[in-house]
């Protein structure tokens, strides 16, 4: 079926920063954005090889032509539901057949998902939900013995436009995904189409501020991010790709990930277990070729017994990013996984920097790659936004075809996010290393990032000033050999109080936030250090938990 009619009229309302007509012009003329929907992509690969095996989950097998009608068949169905072109739906499903399926039928009428983590509680949810004006919810029924309906339910009095859930299994109250898709939907050329330059999707960023900011990320600017990717990565209708991290972060979701995997005709497996126990056996009985790690989760399986036990003899390429990989780390993943290594230094934001898969095994395992696109701009900068010495570090601004503008409703800190021509601020620190591939050599926004999810320190601050035995508070990262990083709390207590990490950590699962967010250390204090400014000083706090840490690991505490 074609895409049907397009309604030539760009953005249903607000959310898009859209990049400057010349700049636009450059990057269609130059062939970055092809006029291209994500529903294309699919629609590509259905032609080319309708029978082929295109999603496995569990013991479901799905081809091609039938993920395009069981689509088809749900975005019909949301379509009766009243869900429109424009409007924003929060999506909190794991990696299971209805994720994929969803995300495709939402891509299809052009209505935004809103790509939240199974992990995430009332506490996030309602926030996305208010922020997005979201119309509708999608959740498992439970997940983790956690009850994703009942949380909808209590989420509904404080999110007005939420008139519709959306569930992958039958529940009281909520519409069956999985009974929309059975009924598929024959092909109408006539139903309204989004747009090339239209928002696709709402990516959630690994912010620094408060609450997650949603990032817009355009059909265009999508698809090239998935396209590129395949190429770069070798991805081929040979390509069975498992989906190990949760499929709403970008990294597994288009880099190249689900959608490149599709838009080569390859294979999807899904996981909702990436345990070695679960994953490794999955990769020999599923011959898997290519996946996505964080290296935390690289880090268990190398170190899993099972790893010698399965045939991994399929696996070609591994590929990290998300957070700092250790050379030694590195290094292991030929010998001891049989696979070529991928480093890959991403963000939701846009910019994709990769190693190629025949870089020398010195620039695999010390470097984070460089950019996608020959139209990413990148600048090193020091504190005052001069570029600086080549080979010196600095913090990395950039632009280009697939990096954003502007986060969704948020004008004011988008004033400060990015610079007056357009670069987006990342917050991390870099260097050019000689092979021309970039190092992450630190970074300057006040983040934990734990095991690749990113925490705000000021979300977890704000959070912990809510207690009444707490007087101020600071949350930095200190250093774990399993997950990179691990939240620290120090806080001052007010006179007649006390506090301890039991405590606080009680207090805020009372708050109903995700559980990765929650300390996992507490430093009570008399005092905060402050800079020579007055702003408390991170940097001295996380020095001192540090040496703290290996005081206690060499025994001395
Ligand atoms: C990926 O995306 P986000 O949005 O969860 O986080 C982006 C941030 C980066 O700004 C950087 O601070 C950190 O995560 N990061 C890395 C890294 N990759 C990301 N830090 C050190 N080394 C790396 N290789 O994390 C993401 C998105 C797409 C692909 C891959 C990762």
């Amino acid at each position: 079926m074609s895409a049907g009619t397009r309604v030539a009229a760009q953005p249903r309302g607000d959310g898009l920063t859209p990049w400057p007509a010349d700049v636009a012009a450059r990057y269609r003329r130059e062939g970055w954005w092809s006029g291209t929907t994500c529903w294309e992509l699919l629609e590509d690969a259905v032609r080319h090889a309708p029978e082929r095996i295109a999603v496995v989950d569990g013991p479901r097998r799905i081809s091609y032509a039938a993920v395009e009608q069981r689509a088809l068949g749900i975005a019909g169905g949301l379509r009766d539901h009243g869900l429109e072109r424009g409007d924003r739906v929060v999506v909190q499903l794991p990696n299971r057949l209805a994720f994929v399926e969803l995300t495709l039928a939402l891509l299809r009428i052009g209505a935004l998902p809103v790509m939240a983590l199974p992990a995430h509680r009332d506490h996030e949810i309602g926030h996305l939900l208010a922020l997005s004006g979201a119309v509708a919810y999608a959740g498992p029924r439970r997940h983790r013995s956690f009850d994703h309906v009942a949380m909808a339910g209590r989420l509904r009095a404080d999110a007005p436009a939420l008139r519709l859930l959306l569930c992958d299994e039958p529940a009281d109250g909520a519409v069956d995904l999985e009974a929309l898709a059975a009924v598929g939907r024959a092909a109408d050329a006539s139903d309204p189409a989004p747009a090339p330059g239209d928002v696709a999707l709402l990516l959630l960023s690994g912010g620094t501020t408060g609450l997650p900011k949603l990032i817009p990320r355009t059909h265009d600017d999508y698809v090239y991010n998935a396209r590129a990717s395949a190429e770069l990565c070798g991805f081929d209708a040979s390509t069975v790709y498992l989906v190990a991290l949760p499929a709403s972060h970008n990294f597994p979701l288009a880099c190249p990930g689900i959608l490149g995997a599709l838009a080569v005709g390859g294979r999807v497996v899904l996981t909702e277990d990436a345990a070695p126990a679960a994953a490794l056996p999955l990769i020999e009985r599923e011959h898997v070729t290519a996946t996505a790690l964080v290296p935390a989760l690289l880090l268990r399986w190398l170190e899993s017994p099972l790893r010698e036990r399965a045939d991994l003899g399929s696996l070609r390429l591994v590929q990290v990013g998300g957070a700092r990989l250790a050379a030694e780390v590195a290094r292991r993943v030929r010998l001891q996984l049989g696979a070529t290594l991928q480093q890959v230094f991403g963000m939701a934001e846009g910019l994709l920097n990769y190693t190629r898969l025949d870089d020398p095994e010195e620039v695999l395992a010390e470097t984070q790659g460089r950019p996608l696109c020959p139209g990413d701009e990148l600048r090193i900068v020091d504190p005052d936004g001069r570029t600086v010495a080549d080979g010196e570090e600095g913090e990395l601004h950039v632009r280009g075809p697939y990096t954003l503008r502007g986060y969704y409703r948020a004008a004011e800190h988008n004033a400060r996010a990015f610079t007056p021509d357009g670069y987006y601020r990342t917050g991390d620190v870099v260097r050019w290393h000689a092979s021309g591939n970039l190092v992450v050599a630190g970074r300057a926004k006040d983040l934990i990032n734990r095991g690749g999810e990113k925490i705000s320190a000021e979300e977890i601050e704000n959070l912990i000033l809510g207690h009444a035995a707490v007087e101020t508070c600071a949350a930095v990262a200190m250093p774990d050999e399993e997950v990179g990083e691990r939240t620290c709390a120090y806080v001052v207590v007010r006179d007649g109080h006390t506090l301890d990490l039991p405590a606080l950590v009680a207090f805020l699962r009372e708050r109903r936030i995700a559980s990765f967010k929650l300390p996992e250390r507490l430093e009570v204090v008399r005092e905060l250090p402050l800079t020579n400014v007055g702003k408390v000083d991170k940097q001295a706090l996380r020095t001192a938990i540090r040496a703290r840490l290996a005081r206690e690991r060499a025994g001395d505490d």
